[in-house]
């Protein structure tokens, strides 16, 4: 009697549990899936594994927020996450959250599910041309053809073992690719991101998982990081005149490389890297100085700058040396197409010391010219008066104090006030548009974490992103920190439906503050609005809004809270609650 080549009966099944066995062993811990039929044996198979305890899963109706979900938690984790979707359209979904990770590095492995080829081509039902269909945004991906033929044969225990030896090394496979670990000699991506395996199924599409196969998680993991390939050594300048720029995601290798270089540190508000006491607040202002910018002659920059005209502007100034550090984003941020692009910097040893007298003079001055601008801006309070011996310049005090909270928010408060609440344990995430550009020239320097999608800068996804990170933190140790996301009410509305966690779906500890100003008011800002009819530029870039947010939290069973003062601002964003909540914040400028 000869035997099935499937040890389920389900040759779709047995591969889907072998695929998570070895994604298992290469280190991912999470995986985002919707819903689908072509994709069950995936989703049931990563269900088990739940079970087991050996991943998370996340379900997600809307593969939008699936994808973007994906990014935050791989964001968040540092590692590889898995997203799961069925055939057609469910797969297209996923595109902008694969832009966005392409764009700044961050490693997925998507598993489409797909038909097997007698059935493409022939207008089946929810087929499309799957495999590829990320173009370059994915830098590497596989069609892999439907398991198992159901034939009998005298060797079919090898078959078996050969098919689920195939599929732990395909998911390594992927696994590596996710992680930019490849070489040279074997063709995979030598940088971070998004991966596709589109699978084939054919029926039976799955059957019951009576047990799953030995799976060691700590066994081998593909390693997160990779050896800089391309290292650049640099020497203190003799006559100071290095900048270091710190754009989004740079990390704090930034700021330690401005310490060694005896350099000032323009360092963006989602860097990672803005502390420290090389630290140059409102850099916009002090790089448009010609005393200040002028005199830069060398600019090493990290992460990918996007927030400030006069960063570019400098880096495509004749007579200024630029050397690129790229990190994991597929392009160097080159705007002169002429830096020196490496992947990091080592600073040796030269004539002059970066805490010599010279360099120390040269941070100092562009740290107090920041902080003469900043305070130029500030409307900080008076202390003086606060500690006054007399009474009644006390109580002026308090009064103007108190008059201060109860005034309606704006930008700059917003900025000010979820700053001051943030720290270490806690995740901020700043939606596209004005408000992170808001908190990129006021807030100071501070060591908290700070993310933001500045791969493509779109209003698309962030509350499904911000929802990936704070789940990331409550796995991290669960200190009990708060992820705070600050978004424009189109960046909100935009991505309402992943207000939608569903039924048994673990619910984070998220505050969505959204700042209301009725549409996407940035466009004011911008040369067009002198110009365009004020009628048609409200209706085709302004697109204003009336959406009733207190209801819309009330249908996804979100709590609520309107903050229309500033201390109705800072009591709700300290105030304790567990799961997400809308802070509804209208604003006036
Ligand atoms: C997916 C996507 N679509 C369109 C844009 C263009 N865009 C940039 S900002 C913006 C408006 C954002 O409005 P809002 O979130 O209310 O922020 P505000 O400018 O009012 O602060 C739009 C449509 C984009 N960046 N991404
Ligand atoms: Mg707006």
């Amino acid at each position: 009697m000869l035997r099935a080549a499937s040890p389920s009966g389900s040759p779709a099944s047995d591969q889907a549990v072998e695929l998570f066995a070895g994604l298992v062993e290469a280190g991912v811990r999470e995986v985002v899936l919707s819903p689908g039929s072509r994709s069950q044996a995936l989703a049931l198979a990563a269900a088990e594994y739940e079970r087991a305890g050996l991943l998370r899963l996340r379900v997600r109706i809307d593969e939008r927020t699936a994808g973007f979900t994906a990014l935050g938690l791989a964001v968040g984790s540092g590692s590889p996450v898995a997203v799961v979707t069925t055939s057609g359209t469910a797969v297209a979904n996923l595109h902008p959250a694969v832009l966005e990770a392409h764009h700044s590095g961050v490693p997925l492995v998507l598993l489409t599910a797909d038909r097997p080829a007698e059935l493409r081509g022939i207008g089946a039902n929810q087929t499309t041309h799957q495999p590829g269909i990320f173009g370059v945004a994915v830098a590497w991906w596989r069609d892999v053809e439907a398991p198992g033929d159901g034939a009998d044969d005298a060797d079919a225990d090898d078959d078996a073992a050969r098919a689920a030896a195939g599929a732990r090394a395909l998911a390594r496979v992927a696994v590596r690719a996710a992680l930019g670990q490849g070489t040279p000699d074997d063709g995979l991506p030598l940088a971070p991101g998004p991966v596709q395996l589109d699978l084939a199924y054919r029926e039976p599409l799955s059957a019951a998982v009576e047990a799953l196969p030995e799976v060691d998680p700590e066994a081998d993991p593909v390693p997160t990081t990779r050896a800089p390939r391309r290292v650049l050594r640099l020497a203190v300048d003799d006559v100071p005149a290095t900048v270091v720029v710190a754009g989004h995601a740079a990390g704090p290798v930034a700021e330690r490389a401005a310490r060694q270089l005896g350099a000032p540190l323009v360092a963006e508000v989602s860097s990672g890297a803005r502390f420290g006491p090389s630290l140059v607040p409102s850099y916009r202002e002090v790089l448009r100085d010609p005393a200040f910018g002028g005199r830069a002659r060398r600019v090493v920059v990290f992460g990918h700058p996007t927030l400030s005209r006069e960063v570019p502007s400098l880096l495509t100034t004749a007579g200024v040396e630029v050397v690129v550090v790229q990190g994991d984003a597929p392009e160097a941020y080159d705007p002169s197409r002429d830096a020196v692009v490496v992947d990091a910097i080592e600073v040796v040893a030269g004539p002059a010391d970066p805490d010599d007298r010279a360099h120390r003079a040269w941070v100092g001055r562009w740290v107090q010219a920041g902080r003469a601008r900043l305070a130029a801006d500030d409307a900080a309070p008076d202390l003086a008066a606060a500690g006054s011996d007399d009474a009644a310049v006390r109580a002026r005090f308090l009064r103007g104090e108190v008059d201060l909270l109860r005034r309606p928010v704006t930008r700059a408060s917003l900025a000010e006030s979820v700053w001051r609440v943030t720290w270490p344990h806690d995740r901020l995430v700043l939606g596209a548009s004005r408000l992170i550009r808001e908190f990129d020239r006021q807030v100071g320097g501070k060591a908290v974490r700070v993310h933001a999608n500045r791969g493509l800068a779109g209003i698309d996804g962030t509350i499904a992103t911000a929802t990936g990170i704070a789940l990331a933190a409550a796995r991290e140790g669960g200190r009990g920190g708060t992820t705070r996301v600050v978004v424009g009410d189109l960046t909100a509305l935009h991505d309402v439906g992943s207000m939608l966690l569903g039924v048994g779906e673990e619910r984070p500890r998220l505050q969505l503050i959204v700042g209301d100003d009725g549409g996407g008011t940035i466009f004011d800002g911008l040369e067009v609005a002198a110009t365009a009819p004020a009628d048609a530029m409200r209706r085709v870039q302004t697109t204003p809004q009336q959406v009733d947010f207190s209801a819309l939290a009330a249908a996804y069973g979100w709590r609520h809270v309107l903050a229309t003062t500033r201390s109705e601002l800072d009591r709700a964003l300290v105030a304790p609650g567990e799961g997400p909540v809308l802070v509804e914040v209208p604003l006036r400028d």
